[in-house]
């Protein structure tokens, strides 16, 4: 896998030294980390600081989840924002910190915040590092496309729903890990008296990848909740294609999702491999 490396201020220094008794050489490698903060959740606080939650990072070597992650973010890193229409632009983030008060649910949470940031309307990914993490470009499709709802409303069939009201909210095409091959990733969300504790029966919310595997059309679910039945009170979420990004470096897009539920909301990240989906990052805050 290739090394991320280059430009966040906090550096992983790792020693190596010559088994034959040479000179010893010195090896830099950079934690490239990853902050994102979804459409669902409240925007700007009132001091014009943008505030977004610390989902992990790239050591160059491995995926470390935001308490590890947090060891390695100082402050003062540079960060290029993203959301499924391209570059948004660049801004030097503050270090991580709680996200709530002490006693808070969220306290647990880490956060931060960038001073001075592009206007940004609705959700987005900060990615740190050097590397081009839009390797190549997502393109938003029709919602109405008959392939993209008879894949949805078959995947709502099996999970018990028998007459699924199809409502696509996203269709984004891209070529995750660059083959020439493109791949469809889709959301759909149903929530007839809206996100509350309650769901009607028919509701659901769920994200779906199609690809080629073997000349075949293969799908898979990455996100899902489904309601064949009525539910009283109950947590219903809500699922969101958020971003499409290289998070590490190697060439392969990764995916991230937002979601949220009547009292909380959450961002998440999935690694890509031909045949499995691997969740790298989740990040949230809930009551
Ligand atoms: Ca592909
Ligand atoms: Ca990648």
């Amino acid at each position: 896998m290739r090394i991320c490396r280059i430009a966040c201020s906090s550096l992983l220094l790792l020693l190596v030294f010559s088994v034959q008794g040479r000179a010893a050489t010195k090896a830099v490698e950079e934690f490239c980390p990853v902050v994102a903060w979804g459409e669902f959740a409240e925007g700007d606080s009132p001091d014009g600081k943008l505030t977004a939650y610390l989902l992990g990072g790239w050591s160059g070597k491995a995926w470390l989840q935001d308490k590890a992650a947090a060891v390695f973010v100082r402050g003062g890193e540079k960060y290029r924002f993203y959301n499924l229409t391209g570059e948004l632009g660049v801004a030097p983030g503050g270090p991580p910190s709680a996200f709530g008060e002490e006693g808070d649910p969220c306290n647990e949470t880490l956060a931060l915040s960038f001073a001075a940031h592009p206007r940004i309307k609705g959700g987005f990914v900060a990615v740190g590092g050097t590397f081009n993490p839009l390797p190549r470009v997502t393109k938003l499709l029709s919602t109405e496309q008959q392939v993209y709802r008879d894949a949805a409303a078959a995947i709502l069939r099996e999970q018990g729903i028998a007459r699924p009201d199809v409502r696509l909210a996203q269709v984004i095409r891209v070529d995750l890990e660059g083959d020439g091959a493109e791949e469809v990733l889709v959301s759909a969300s149903r929530y007839d008296k809206g996100l509350g504790p309650k769901a009607v029966s028919g509701d659901y919310s769920m994200v779906f990848l199609r690809r080629v595997v073997n000349g075949k059309v293969v799908t898979r679910l990455i996100a899902g909740d489904f309601f064949p039945k009525v539910v009283k009170f109950g947590a219903p979420a809500e699922h969101r294609i958020g971003a499409i990004l290289d998070l590490n470096g190697d060439g392969v897009m990764e995916i991230v999702l937002f979601g949220r539920y009547y009292e909380g909301d959450w961002i998440s990240a999935f690694q890509v491999d031909r045949e499995e989906i691997v969740k790298i990052f989740q990040t949230g805050c809930g009551a």
